[in-house]
């Protein structure tokens, strides 16, 4: 009599050995039979229930994640800064880059979880687990001189950042600066107040919320009736266009200013037309300037209504430049987001979200050229799309 016990040893060693002690038969979940025919010659049969296999998260995986995760928040707040500043092209190629390296990174490690996964499902498909072994170790080289490669790059943009970028100090005494300055000054009403977010540049009218979530908020768009055509040129989108009480943009050289000096907070809100009322909170947003297309900087969603603007890898209006019909600096590279869905905005190739989309009243068809937010409960029945009723953005600093 002999008893047959399974051992995993290890990451994925399959032994095999019998122990010929009867007492522990009951314990293995392997039964053997013997087969002994009239000579003495045994033959034995196993039976060995389906083989299920628990394996480790590789820890090698798990630790390039959290090496990765810091990086990213790291490149993250380092990016903001250098945005922020007025830096050189080199600079930013090599942001850049960096991104691009990022990315790699992030796809290779979702790569290699799924594999996992796989090898938690594989069963007795040994072959197969060694193969995603030999896979992982490759990936592991890989990645650490990915890793020595960024880290020194990331030191690099530090320094460079060090020398180019201490001259701004974000506070400073004077006119507001914005709806929050204004706050502080005691005035609570909404309405129309002047700031100055540059000091060497004339004020600025704003509309400012001082009601909702505790005010200081400067709203720069509101969609409300369809009154104002958002299809508009490059230069209307850089020098704002639409009346402060109803329907405008309040213009990206503005937003430029406003948010360049210190760290700001988006929220947006949404109003579909069965009246259900959403929110999105960004907890950082910056608008780069006209050299660099105001490329635009977002993160840190909370809220009930989804994050659109960082919807995926593929619809992602995060780190993207502004585009209208007539500037294209979108990543579709057939023809212009601008153009086919008639707005001015953060397109990447295309989009998850357009705030400045077409002002349509309920349901439309066609194109989704009406104003969009991705992540809404209902967007489309049949061939039938919905737009909303009231949309509005506006930020307030981070510290208020
Ligand atoms: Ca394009």
């Amino acid at each position: 009599m002999a008893v047959l016990s399974t051992t995993l040893v290890g990451f994925l060693i399959l032994a095999v050995s019998f122990l010929p002690s009867p007492a522990r038969a009951q314990s293995c979940p392997a039964s053997v039979t013997t087969l002994c025919s009239a000579d003495d010659q045994c033959n034995y049969a196993l039976e060995i229930p389906t083989l299920k296999m628990t394996l480790p998260v590789n820890p090698r995986v798990k630790a390039a994640e959290k090496d990765l995760e810091t990086l990213e928040k790291t490149f993250a707040q380092l990016r903001l800064a250098v945005l922020r500043r007025n830096i050189n092209q080199e600079v930013l190629n090599r942001l850049n880059e960096v991104a691009n390296n990022l990315k790699a990174v992030r796809e290779s490690l979702d790569g290699a979880r799924e594999r996992n996964v796989e090898v938690l499902h594989a069963g007795q498909h040994v072959k197969q687990d060694r193969d995603t072994q030999r896979g992982l170790k490759t990936l592991e080289e890989s990645m650490d001189q990915k890793f020595t490669g960024l880290k020194g790059m990331l030191e690099k943009l530090l320094k460079t950042c060090a020398r180019e970028c201490s001259s701004d100090n974000p506070v400073s005494r004077g006119p507001p600066k914005d709806c929050a300055d204004v706050y502080k000054t005691g005035l609570r009403e909404n309405g129309v107040y002047s700031i100055t977010p540059n000091i060497n540049q004339d004020s600025v009218d704003v509309y400012c919320d001082m009601k909702s979530g505790g005010g200081g908020w400067t709203v720069i768009q509101r969609r409300m009736d369809g009154s104002v055509n958002f299809t508009r040129k490059w230069a209307d989108y850089q020098r704002g266009f639409g009346n402060l009480t109803g329907e405008f943009w309040l213009g990206l050289d503005a937003l430029h200013e406003i948010t360049r000096r210190q760290d700001y907070v988006l929220r947006v809100e949404l109003e579909d037309w069965d009246k259900v009322r959403k929110f999105a909170r960004y907890g950082a947003f910056y608008v780069a300037d006209a050299r660099d297309k105001y490329r635009l900087h977002i993160d840190g969603y909370s809220g009930t209504a989804g994050d659109a603007f960082r919807f995926s890898d593929q619809y992602m209006h995060d780190n993207q430049q502004f585009t209208t019909y007539d500037e294209d600096h979108d990543k579709y590279p057939s023809g212009n987001c601008g153009r086919y869905y008639k707005a001015g905005w953060w397109f990447d190739a295309c989009l998850a979200t357009n705030l400045n989309g077409v002002y349509y009243h309920g349901m439309y068809t066609g194109i989704r050229d009406g104003i969009f937010w991705g992540t809404w409960h209902n967007l489309t029945l049949d061939d039938l799309r919905f737009s909303f009723k009231y949309v509005d953005m506006k930020i307030r600093p981070v510290t208020f």
